[in-house]
């Protein structure tokens, strides 16, 4: 068609990069935010905790440990699914990690 070679190849079957490969949520006022996040498969998610008292990021199989003012936890996520975690201190925090095809 008229003007295609003007387009560059590794453009024409690039699928568009729908879910970010990084993601931040903040641990702030006893709360995640936001709540629920979604990233790409193989994907990293790093919390960090801006409250004064010590949180935890615990999912059902996996765990950060207690962790404390300005500090972080990433973890990578490499199979699509939903992740359900909370705060084992204050289990009234909780929050969701989506992890896409
Ligand atoms: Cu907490």
């Amino acid at each position: 068609m008229p003007g295609s070679e003007n387009i560059p190849p590794a453009n024409v079957n690039q699928p568009a990069e729908e879910y970010p490969k990084t993601a931040a949520v903040l641990i702030q006022s006893f709360s995640f935010a936001p709540a629920s996040v979604t990233i790409a498969a193989g994907g990293e998610i790093t919390w960090t905790n801006g409250d004064s008292a010590n949180h935890t990021v615990t999912g059902d199989d996996w765990e950060s440990g207690a962790f404390g003012k300005d500090q972080t936890f990433t973890k990578k996520f490499e199979t699509p699914g939903v992740y359900p975690y909370h705060c084992s201190l204050h289990p009234n925090m909780t929050g969701r990690v989506v992890v896409m095809e």
